[in-house]
């Protein structure tokens, strides 16, 4: 199964013993309060370092979300992507759960996106849904619905198997459905990370499909996070995970992912990792 995410000039391909695809996550002022009153100042030199700096590390695609409360998400959105495709080719994953803010921004985007995201609620299947297909875009697909989310595995694959079968009666193939199977931070709950590992396996072997996680999330509340982060990558790697929102920029992170693609088979002849050494040696000269 391989989903293919395009810029004007780029395509990347999501997929099983391809080199697992890292989507930069940090043009996202949540929890990042000056890059939010920036974003409304409408101040976007920020959003264009950041995502300089992503690209640099390796970013396949950028996360863009824009959601700052009280401010235009719809233009601020359009900002932030008409910033990011000025100064760089890679695809980009439109985060929002705005109607608007996301219409806007698939007006305004060049290429496939990967719009980020749908649950399985139907009023939002019969709202995304129809948007994504008018713009020839990819999605990810929540596994909770209007029940909100289950801590049982099962449940989340009901849920995934519910937006994969609306997607196709809108015409959505299934290859651009990617499913996320909801993490969730260990801090809360010790059994969060196994119940969707064991999420991420069921699709796998079920449906099939491509899966994605915002791999950050697992380690809210922890002090020293990148090592929790860290942990988890291969393990849901091993799951069949192929794609993550994660931060490149972390030295800790892109190098347990470029690791675990050797370890995978996803990286023929250790090349990607061969050649990402001699960078950083040259770098340090
Ligand atoms: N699934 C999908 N989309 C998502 C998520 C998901 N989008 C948003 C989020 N979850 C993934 N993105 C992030 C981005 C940043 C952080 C976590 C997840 C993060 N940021 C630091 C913080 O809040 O402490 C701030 C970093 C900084 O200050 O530079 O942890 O699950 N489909």
């Amino acid at each position: 199964m391989e989903t293919i995410i395009k810029s004007k000039t780029k395509s990347v391909v999501i997929g099983a013993g391809h080199p697992f695809v890292m989507i930069g996550e940090r043009i996202n002022p949540t929890g990042r309060k000056k890059l939010g009153e920036e974003m409304i100042a409408g101040d976007f030199s920020r959003v264009e370092r950041d995502a300089a700096a992503q690209v640099a590390a390796g970013a396949h695609i950028l996360d863009v979300n824009a959601g700052v409360p009280l401010g235009d998400e719809p233009e601020m959105l359009i900002n932030a992507i008409r910033t990011i495709q000025k100064i760089s080719d890679v695809p980009l994953c439109i985060d929002s759960s705005v109607m608007d803010a996301l219409e806007a921004a698939l007006g305004a985007y060049e290429g496939k996106a990967l719009v980020n995201s749908v649950t399985g609620e139907d009023e939002r299947l019969d709202r995304v849904l129809p948007l994504v297909k008018k713009y020839n875009a990819a999605v990810i697909g929540l596994a909770n619905d209007e029940t909100g989310i289950s801590n049982d595995p099962e449940e989340r694959v009901r849920v995934a198997e519910k937006i994969i079968a609306r997607a196709a009666s809108y015409g959505i193939p299934r290859e651009d459905v990617i499913i996320d199977p909801l993490t969730m931070t260990v801090a809360a709950d010790p059994q969060a990370a196994r119940n969707t590992l064991e999420t991420m396996r069921m699709i796998r072997e079920h449906l099939g499909v491509n899966m994605i996680a915002g791999a950050s999330n697992v380690s809210f509340g922890l002090p020293d996070r990148s090592w929790v982060n860290a942990g988890y990558l291969p393990m849901a790697m091993l799951c069949g995970l192929t794609c993550a929102i994660t931060d490149p920029t972390n030295p800790t992170l892109r190098q347990i992912i470029l690791a675990s693609d050797v370890l995978m088979g996803n990286d023929e002849y250790a090349s990607n990792w061969i050649a990402d050494f001699r960078k950083r040696a040259a770098a340090n000269k």
